[in-house]
This record gives C-alpha cells, structure tokens and sequence, in this order.
C-alpha cells in the first residue's frame, strides 16, 4: 500500500480525516484495532458511559447537512447513540472503504531518502505513505494496573476503558470498583443498581456536579435553529469550544450574595464549562478557587448523609478544576444506600489484590467482581505506544522521554511529514473535543493541499519553532492553579510519568488564532522542502506572555484614543479611572501620607510599613508616568508588592510632573527627596546605611539621576539602585524602538509627547535627563529590569551595560514576553509575579547586613 496519508483511528478525529483528506484529493487509509468505527465511544462501553460536553456542541460542525438529519435525545447522550451517530457518519459518507479494522500499526519508521513513512501493522503488513497521522485519541490506553497482585484475582475482572461488547450483569454479586474518576463516578450508580455488595475504593475524592440530564437544553436548541452557522463560528472562537458568555466578575471581590447567586446558577445548568466559568479568576486565584470549592463540598455534606463518608468524599487536597470535574446522576446518594461501601485508601490503603478479593491495611474483602475505573496513559500515551522512528533513528518515546515536545501539538521536530491530532501543547482535553478535532483536521488538510499545490513534499518544524511553542505551552499553564494537583493532566496518574502539564490552557480561540498565523505567514516556525527547494520561515508564534497578550487584546478591544492624542489632563483623567476596577494588591502593615521638602516646595509621599516588627531597610520609590502621568495612588500596589516581599519601609514620593513644571524640576524633587529620607532614616523606621533608590519609566529615570547627585553633591549614603524598565537616554532609534514602538501599550508616539511636555531637545541630552549621558563611575549596586517588548529595553539594557564596564555591580533581570507596564499590575498580569518576586530577592540582596547596636 503506497498512500498519501495513513491515519491511526477511527473515531471522532480519524473518520474526519478519511473525509476531508479524501475531498482534498489525497488517498488515504485509517487502521483502528477496533472492528467497527467509533474510538473512545467504540470502547467505552461501561453502563453510564456519557459524554460530558453537552450533545448539541460534542458533534461535527463540518456539513449542515449532517445536522438535520441528525438529533441527539438526550442533554449528554449515552455511549451507544454516540457510537450510532459516527456509524451514521461512515456511512453517509461512505468512510468504511477506506478504513481497514482490526489492524494495529506497531511500528512506523521515516524513511528520509524516500521522503515516506513505512509503517508496519500487526499482521505483518508494510504501508508506505508520504504523511502520517495519529488520530488515536488522547484517553484511549488504559493504565496498566499498579496494584499488586492485580493479575491474580480469579473472579470477573472489567477495565471500564475496555469494556465487553456483551451485556455484563452484576445481579447478586459482590462488586468492588477501583477509581472515582469520570468513568467510575458515571458507572457506580448503575453498577450499585445491580450488585449485591458493591464497595468503591477511592483513592483522591472528586468534585461532581449533577448532570442534571434530560432532554436536550431548549433554548440551546433554539440558539442553534435561529443560526447554527453563527453558533457553530461563536464555538470555534470560544475559550473551550462551546459558546458562552466569559466573565469578568472575580469571586474576591463579588459579594456573598452575588458568589452564590453564581454557584446556584452554575450547578444548575449542569455543565463543566459553567461550573468552571463562575468566577473570572476561579481557576488563578487560590483565594476564589477556595470559595468555589467550599460551596461544592457543602453540596456533598448536604447529600451524603454518614459524615465520615461526607468527609472522605470531600476533595481538599487540590483546587477545584485542576482535575477534570465530573457530571453525575446521583453518584454522591449511591452513598447512602446499605449496600454501598466507600473505602478511603488514604486512610485504609489497599495491600494487595488476591484471588477472591482485596486486603486492605485494615480489612480483608471478599470480591466476585472487580471493575477497574483507574484511568488512562493520557495524551502521549497512545502516541509513544507505536514504535515510531524518526529522523536519525530517534524514536518519538525517546525524544519525548522527560515530556512531550511539540510545534502547536500538531507535529515536533525529527519527525517530518508527521502529525498528532489533538496532541500534547494542544487545547485537546481542555475543550469541546470535536471542536478540537475539527480545527486539527483542517488544519492538517490545508497543509498538505498547500505543500501540494506548492511543489513541497516535506514538512517539518524548526527546533526555535518548538521550543518557543513549548515555553508558550509552559508559560500558559504556570499563571494557572492546574500544576497544584496530581491529576493525569500532569501525568501524574502514571508511576515514571514526567511531571509537565500535558495540554494547552491559552483557549480554543487562542490556540486557533496561533495556527491560522502559522499558516498565513507561510509556515511560519517550518522547514518545507520538494522539488521546489527549501522554505524556511523561522520563528517563534507567541513570544509575549498569555496574560500580558491578553490584556493588550483587551485594550484594543476596547477601541481607546491614544493617550498622546489626549490633552494632558484627560490623559491623566482616563489613568485614575482606568485603575478604578484593579486589585488592590498586598497588604502591608501600615500606610501613612505626609510631606517631605522638594527641590522647591512641599512634596507629598506614601510610606509603607511592612507587618514585622522594624526597623526595616528603606526604599524611596519614584512612579512611572513619563513625567506627566502618575501620582501616589498610580503605583500603590506596586510598592505595596515592594513593601511584603522585599521587607522594606517604601517611601513614594510624588514629585512635581511636566508640562506644569518642567525638566528638570522631576530630577530636582528627586534627589531632594533622597536628601530628606537620608536624613531622616530614623524616624521613617529604616535601618541607616540600609537606603535604596527605586523607580519605574520615568520613576527610573530621577532614580538613576538621582543616584548619580548622590555620589557627586555629598550624599546621602546609596546602598542600592532598582531601575524597572526606566528612561535612561533620549535616542529613539535603538532596536527596541523600532520592534516595539507600536502595539505594546508604551509607544514611540507616546514617548514622543512625554518627551515633549517635559525636555526641550537641547535639553535632553544632559545628564539630568539621560542618566546614560553621565559619569557612571562609583554608583551604587544596581538592579536594572527590562522587558522584551518595550521601546525602552534597549536603552535599559544599555544603562546596564554602561554601568558594568564602569565597574559598578550590575544585575540585569530581563523580564521575557514582558512589556514595559505589565510587570507592574500586580494581580493582573500574573505571569509578572515571578519575575517580581526574582527583583525583590535581588533588591534585598543590595543591602548590606545591619550592624548590631
Ligand atoms: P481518571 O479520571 O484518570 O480516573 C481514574 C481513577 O482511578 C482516579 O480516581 C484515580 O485516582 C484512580 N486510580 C488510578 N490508579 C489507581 C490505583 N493504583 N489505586 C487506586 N486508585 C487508582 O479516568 P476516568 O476513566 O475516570 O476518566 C478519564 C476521562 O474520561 C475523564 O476525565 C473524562 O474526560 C472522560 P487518582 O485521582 O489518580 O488518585
């Protein structure tokens, strides 16, 4: 057989594929060990076995057509009318014909001379394709079981993921069932429908929600009949793959009243995208993933009537959503009946499975039964278990031995012409699968009718490619509570599995924007090569952080005036309300106003106190606001940040702003401001000798120039400079300028009216504006930060740079996939919090060790 594209499986995914592969003109097979179609559906067919997705939405979307001669009966439809419906598919469209059953590829090798895969099957037979794809499912090979003695049990044994085709009774019998995952919570109040004696062993509690099951939601269906085409663009751009409305309301701030108006409406709808969508920050904020969690337990304690099983059956170990949440018909009042048994293996643990039964540490079983509910290798399970051999004879298991490393989870590097649906790095289990599904396949399909009808025949990602997508993978999952818990998302359910998180948590709409770009940027991050030569167009996809994207988006959304094309004081009018709705950040142990003398006048400042006991070192601080926007309140949760973690006194002082009073009256305040905190260490609570400048952009700027008068005009003593992203010089055609002058909140066009409020051109250049200008001989330590997306990161760096070769102890934290404002929203943009808490360790660091009285 010598096709265009093989597949592995035939379900949801490997059907599609034979469809569209086959339009497209290519000749294609799929092999699926299974006699008939189906995949998951094909297999899992334990009694309750459901979709948890709502049927309306876990559907194909690619033919209008199919939908109206289609109609789910239930809200979540059970296995066998999932099953019927992809056996409707094949048939309509005629799939059987390209689908060879009862066949497993155990091998596949690439052949690079030939520029073909040669896969082998079970049966001995030799395929060789120019493109292969795995559409083997990302929970389709159960775990091996790792309980000892698990071989040795004579009585029925049942792997739900493996479940017999024939009917299976329990009537009269002694059932044990090991797991509480989706599979057992949907299968145990059937099973205890039946048996005589059934006992659960449950090794981490779940949260459940009911389904709340019935006929298809009406309004749902009206939605769809009113537009399906709209229905089904909302689901492809939606977070998850089903359309829904996302919120902004975060559960710190929302009243008691509102948090469970919320909860109530979620449980209600019975749906896993509502229950995990209450609040906005559920699944980042330890804080609203707790309230959430609490009223979830307090629903199992109201049902669950023995309070030692209530209690055993309450997670409280790992936040809420970190594993998948299950949907249930009355799995938690299974609880309650007299022959029903709850065994906590935290409390009781299993010892060893024997022939008639299990012994615990505590009791001994007897069993007729026992049904395995305990999961499955997921996500690159499937992948790894075919013998796949790359380029240079690397097999995908060895490459991926310490965890998956993929290009958009679709393909990864050493293995050309080779493609994972839903993958490892894609959305896969955190989304509407067929959504998923449908993205990759179309995607894969316009890939090779691209290279095609380009003259290409190979494709293959490039190791920067991989890597950024990695790191973008990475980077997407750290923001989030999901590492918290030992869920199969982490591969933690496999003993030896590595611990990373397997998908993609950045969105269904994020993740399809991403590989719409790679394709319009003509395979951007891929090495493509044929009888037309080489392509090349390297790169890496998303470079800035999730959340700082995210807010950047926001704000575009939002369609707001420049502010440089504002008069300075509605400038300064949208900055006190733009901070109206932002977290307020840490608490510290005290905030006091006062006055300190400027360079010409009273200045204001805000002193913060830490909780410990003083005296504490001091940092003066300066805000950002080029020198016209800012005031006390602009940076207050920043130095409150400041305050907690580097465990200082922060004196923020409100210097005198252009083009009221301009350059160098900011330079001025500044250093007066240092003069007076110098003076008065004492009395702030500081420890003398413990003194730090600090400041932000423009804060920076005085900072650093304020550094430098120190040295030169006597004083006061500096133990340390932190300059975060500041205005060092006035040359505006540095690198950074040009890559990051538009699109990054901080703009060329805005630098440009800072500029021009505060300096005259020919002032510029001095010293007192362009610290980078000045003798940088003897400065205090100094610890510079700069973003990757910010105008000023060129100028930062070479503020740095300057001071090293000056001899001055320099740290340069460069902040990746940051801009120049996002470090400082704290609680916001929490991908900064990190790089905030490296700063401060640094900050501390500056000052020298007190002296004992
Ligand atoms: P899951 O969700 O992985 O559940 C497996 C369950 O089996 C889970 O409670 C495991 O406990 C438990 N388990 C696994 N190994 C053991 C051992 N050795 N001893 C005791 N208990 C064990 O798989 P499902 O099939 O239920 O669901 C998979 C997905 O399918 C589901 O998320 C939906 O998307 C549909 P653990 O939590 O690991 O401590």
């Amino acid at each position: 057989m010598d096709l265009d594209v093989a597949v592995v499986g035939a379900g949801f995914a490997g059907l599609y594929l034979v469809h569209r592969l086959r339009e497209q003109g290519f000749s294609v097979k799929a092999f699926d060990a299974a006699d008939d179609v189906g995949g998951t559906w094909y297999w899992n067919r334990y009694p309750g076995a459901r979709c948890d997705i709502p049927t309306t939405d876990y559907t194909y979307s690619f033919d209008p057509e199919l939908e109206k001669v289609w109609t789910w009966s239930e809200k979540y439809a059970t296995q066998p009318e999932i099953l019927d419906y992809l056996r409707l598919v094949a048939d309509r469209y005629d799939l059987r014909r390209d689908i060879v059953f009862s066949t497993t590829i155990e091998s596949a090798v690439w052949d690079d001379a030939a520029a073909r895969w040669r896969l082998v099957t079970d049966k001995g037979d030799e395929v060789v394709c120019r493109h292969y794809v795995m559409a083997s499912g990302c929970l389709s090979l159960p775990k091996t079981p790792d309980i000892p003695g698990a071989n040795d049990f004579a009585g029925e044994v049942y792997f739900t993921g493996k479940w017999p085709h024939e009917p299976v009774d329990f009537t009269g019998k002694r059932v044990a069932v090991i797991g509480t995952g989706s599979s057992a919570i949907q299968s145990i109040p059937l099973i205890a429908e039946q048996a005589d004696e059934l006992v659960v062993f449950q090794r981490t509690p779940n949260f459940s929600i009911p389904a709340h099951n019935g006929p298809p939601p009406a309004d749902r269906l009206a939605e769809i009949a009113a537009d399906r085409d709209a229905y089904r663009e909302a689901a492809k751009w939606s977070r998850g793959g089903v359309p829904r409305e996302v919120t902004t309301i975060m559960g710190t701030t929302a009243s008691p009243e509102l948090r469970r108006e919320r909860f109530e409406a979620a449980w209600e709808a019975g749906e896993l995208f509502a229950i995990l969508g209450i609040f906005a920050d559920q699944g980042f904020n330890p804080e609203t993933n707790e309230i959430v969690s609490e009223m979830l337990r307090e629903k199992i304690r109201e049902v669950v009537k023995d309070p030692e099983t209530a209690d055993s059956l309450c997670p409280t170990d790992y936040p809420f959503g970190t594993k998948r949440p299950c949907l249930d018909t009355n799995y938690f009042q299974t609880f309650n009946l007299p022959h029903v048994r709850l065994v906590d293996l935290r409390k009781n643990p299993i010892v060893t499975i024997k022939s008639d039964g299990i012994d615990t540490a505590q009791e001994s079983f007897g069993f007729d039964a026992i049904v395995f509910a305990t999961g499955f290798d997921a996500m690159t399970g499937p992948l790894v278990a075919v013998d796949i051999t790359g380029r240079n004879g690397v097999t995908l298991k060895e490459k991926w031995a310490d965890g998956p490393s993929t290009y958009l989870g679709l393909t990864t590097v050493g293995f050309p012409n080779f493609f994972a649906v839903t993958g490892p790095g894609s959305p896969s289990v955190l989304s509407n699968m067929t959504v998923s599904i449908e993205q990759h396949v179309d995607w894969i399909a316009d890939c090779l009718t691209d290279m095609r009808n380009q003259g290409f025949d190979t494709i293959e990602p490039t190791p920067v490619a991989e890597s950024g997508w990695n790191q973008h993978v990475a980077d997407c999952a750290a923001i989030t509570l999901y590492e918290k818990a030992n869920s199969w998302y982490m591969g933690a359910n496999v003993p030896g599995k590595p611990r990373v998180f397997y998908p993609y948590i950045g969105g269904v709409d994020s993740y399809r924007a991403a590989c719409d770009e790679v394709r319009s940027r003509g395979y951007f991050g891929f090495r493509l090569s044929g009888p037309v030569g080489e392509q090349v167009n390297d790169g890496v996809v998303r470079r800035l952080q999730p959340d700082v994207q995210l807010v950047i988006e926001t704000m575009e959304a939002m369609g707001l005036p420049p502010l440089e094309s504002l008069p300075v004081d509605q400038a300064r009018m949208f900055m006190v309300m733009a901070r109206a709705e932002r977290p307020p950040g840490p608490q510290v142990g005290e905030v006091l106003d006062g006055t300190l003398p400027g360079a010409d006048g009273p200045l204001d400042y805000r002193l913060y106190r830490p909780a410990t006991p003083g005296p504490h070192p001091v940092v003066v601080y300066f805000h950002g606001g080029g020198w016209v926007l800012g005031d006390l309140d602009s940076d207050d949760p920043l130095c409150r940040d400041l305050c907690a973690q580097a465990e200082a006194v922060v004196v923020s002082v409100n210097y005198r702003h252009a083009p009221e009073h301009r350059f160098p009256a900011a330079a001025d305040d500044a250093f007066a401001a240092v003069q007076w905190v110098g003076a008065n260490m004492v009395s702030v609570g500081g420890v003398p000798g413990q003194l730090v400048v600090a400041g932000w952009s423009a804060g920076g700027n005085i900072a650093a120039i304020a550094c430098q008068r120190a040295r030169d005009l006597g004083g006061p003593d500096i133990c340390g400079q932190l300059l975060i992203t500041p205005v060092t010089d006035s040359d505006m055609t540095r690198p950074s300028y040009v890559e990051n002058g538009d699109g990054y909140v901080l703009t060329k066009g805005l630098m440009d009216w800072f500029w021009n409020h505060y300096a005259d051109p020919a002032d510029r250049t001095q010293p007192s504006a362009a610290p980078l200008r000045g003798e940088l001989r003897d400065l205090p330590p100094a610890v510079i930060v700069t973003g990757e997306f910010d105008p000023l990161r060129d100028e930062g760096a070479a503020y740095a740079d300057a001071l090293a070769a000056a001899g001055v102890d320099v740290t340069h934290i460069r902040a990746r996939g940051h801009t120049h404002t996002s470090l400082t929203m704290v609680d916001v943009v929490l991908s900064g919090a990190p790089v905030r808490a490296e700063i401060f360790g640094h900050l501390r660091a500056l000052f020298p060790a007190s002296v004992p009285a």
